[in-house]
């Protein structure tokens, strides 16, 4: 074992670089040309490539320091085998390493087809460089779209290999025609790559290599000493060697994505999509750790069902759309926050949820009879007393008796959570959609009250007036369509309650009472929950129990 000393390769011309990424610990074992760090200049990162095989004994730089070439960015100790005790030898070693990489980045020469004229301009077809070090790569990134507006050395498409990511630059100023690839193609030196509008400018020529079609090539890369030790023998056109590295990550149009070729593997290996990944490295990098949160966060999400774009979540395929202005005339509208926000909780409560709905009728004959001889009373006041202040109060006194519809699930840690409180969502109808204020302490409150709380709740509902904590911390909710009509329906439960009360609408019916039929007034109920917190006694209880507090409204007093 020795230990050498792990220096910053030859940048390709570029100067000082800065440290963005530390892929190694003190201790680890590495392979030689196994990524060490990554440095970023204003064009492109890079991964700097260990010498040799060993092991890490220390890193002397952290991320946001400036290196430049030579400079020492750490140590390790290296097998016997694996390369002499000599620290020249090392270096040497190291350096013919970076010149790997080097090439693998510097397009070479590229042959070009002769220009086509048309005054002051001209077509070309861009054709893809050499690529030293890359063969049969394929394209994961193509940067520009047709009729877009290019200067010389604007990235056309990325390319990658197993080890490294490369943009090809292009060799034009102008305007981008037909592009004749597409991302999973795999391409080799002289493939078609774009049609171009060249634009002459008639600066050609004034590359140090006069005669050779400079205009081909360009960059402002890198000094030509350097492309010449890094170009293929017999090659003999200039090169135009790009950036400096094999790992260079493109600045790309559009939706830029700004991470390092380790990076980028890591997000395929874990079925990442990097444009939706935020970066918290230098000008927005992913970084390794970036990638392993939004993972985390999907997961997540998947588990608590609320991943619902397109698909449904829970590995359900999603539903697939068809050309619908294929039968008829159509139009697109974005949905409301408010209108997704809903469509999402009611995905997720019927995936996570098994529901099952009991039914029962209630009474109310004499119910109504008394709702209606307090209205000059009301009037008074100034309040409307609905049936609803009355279904609130059943409610409370129904979840004071049966417990178990006062709960929530916490699945995780195998827990039922008991609530010593009784607050009460309600269902609100309003232009943008559905809302659910939630009237607190119900058990507490008056009929008078409750009729001016829910009264005031759904008016601020309908006028978009309701704050964050007025929409929070229900028990159960009640959703009562019998202003409107229907005979029964089969509520969501709000997740993650474990019960909503659906109430229809009160029609007369003749009822038997052991000797006739009566023409009674009855409402119908329908009660909804999660099986996996009620059993189907218990909600036949409770939908009782209701139809009995509201058949005899005395009842609630007590
Ligand atoms: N049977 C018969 N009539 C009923 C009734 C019932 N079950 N419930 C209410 N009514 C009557 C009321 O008495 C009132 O009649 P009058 O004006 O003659 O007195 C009329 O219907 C309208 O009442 P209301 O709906 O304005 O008042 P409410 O207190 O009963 O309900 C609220 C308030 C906010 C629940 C209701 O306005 C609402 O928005 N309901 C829709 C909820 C909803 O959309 N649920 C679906 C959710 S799932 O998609």
């Amino acid at each position: 074992m020795s230990e050498q000393e792990i220096k910053v390769p030859d940048l390709g011309g570029a100067d000082e670089v800065e440290v963005i990424e530390i892929l190694v610990s003190q201790g680890d074992s590495v392979e030689a040309e196994d990524p060490i760090l990554t440095v970023e200049s204003d064009k492109a990162s890079v991964e700097l490539p260990s010498p040799g095989a060993g092991k890490i004994t220390k890193i002397t730089v952290k991320v946001g320091d400036k290196v430049k070439e030579g400079d020492v960015v750490g140590m390790m100790e290296t097998s016997a085998d694996a390369g002499s005790d000599d620290g020249e030898k090392e270096e040497a070693k190291a350096e013919p390493e970076a010149k790997t990489e080097e090439k693998a980045e510097a397009p070479a020469e590229e042959k070009k087809p002769a220009p086509k004229k048309s005054g002051g301009s001209r077509k070309e077809t861009v054709q893809v460089p050499a690529l030293d070090g890359f063969d049969n790569v394929p394209i994961i990134e193509i940067n520009v779209s047709e009729g877009d507006e290019i200067q010389v050395d604007d990235p056309l498409v990325t390319v990658e290999s197993d080890k490294a990511t490369m943009e090809i630059p292009s060799p034009f100023a102008g305007k981008v025609g037909k592009i004749l690839v597409s991302e999973g193609d795999k391409i080799s030196e002289g493939h078609d790559l774009i049609e171009m509008t060249v634009v002459e400018d008639g600066d050609s020529g004034d590359d140090e290599e006069a005669g050779e079609e400079s205009a081909s090539s360009e960059p402002a890369a890198s000094d030509s000493k350097q492309e010449s030790e890094s170009r293929p023998q017999g090659k003999s056109e200039e090169p135009k060697a790009e950036p400096a590295s094999a790992t260079y990550e493109p600045p790309a149009p559009g939706a830029k994505v700004h991470a390092g070729p380790a990076v980028r593997k890591l997000a395929r290996e874990m079925g990442a999509d990097l444009t939706r990944v935020k970066g918290s490295g230098p000008k927005n990098r992913i970084l390794k750790d970036d990638i392993q949160a939004y993972v985390k966060s999907q997961l997540q999400q998947t588990q608590q069902g609320s991943v619902v774009a397109g698909g449904g979540g829970s590995g359900i395929p999603g539903v697939k759309l068809p050309d619908f202005s294929q039968f008829g005339e159509i139009e697109r509208e974005s949905m409301s926050r408010m209108m997704f926000a809903t469509a999402n909780n009611m995905q997720r409560s019927w995936l996570n949820v098994p529901h099952v709905t009991q039914f029962e009728d209630a009474d109310i004959t004499d119910m109504e009879d008394f709702r209606k001889s307090q209205k000059a009373a009301g009037e008074k006041k100034g309040v409307k007393m609905t049936p609803l202040p009355f279904l609130l109060k059943a409610c409370a006194t129904a979840l004071a008796e049966l417990p178990q519809f006062n709960v929530s699930l916490d699945m995780d840690r195998k827990e039922v959570i008991r609530k010593k409180f009784i607050h009460i969502g309600i269902a609100v109808d309003t232009p943008n959609g559905l809302m659910v204020p939630v009237i607190k302490d119900v058990d507490k409150k008056g009929l008078w009250e409750l009729a001016a709380e829910s009264a005031e709740l759904a008016q601020k509902a309908r006028d978009k007036q309701l704050k964050p904590a007025e929409m929070q911390g229900a028990c159960f909710t009640i959703t009562s369509l019998g202003g409107i009509g229907g005979t029964a329906f089969t509520p969501i439960v709000n997740t993650p309650e474990v019960a909503i009360l659906g109430v229809s609408k009160a029609a007369m019916k003749p009822v038997w009472d052991g000797k006739e039929f009566q023409p009674r007034l009855m409402c119908p109920l329908s009660l909804s929950y999660d099986h996996r917190a009620v059993n189907g006694a218990d909600a036949a209880r409770f939908t009782t129990l209701l139809a009995q507090l509201l058949g005899d409204i005395r009842s609630l007093l007590l």
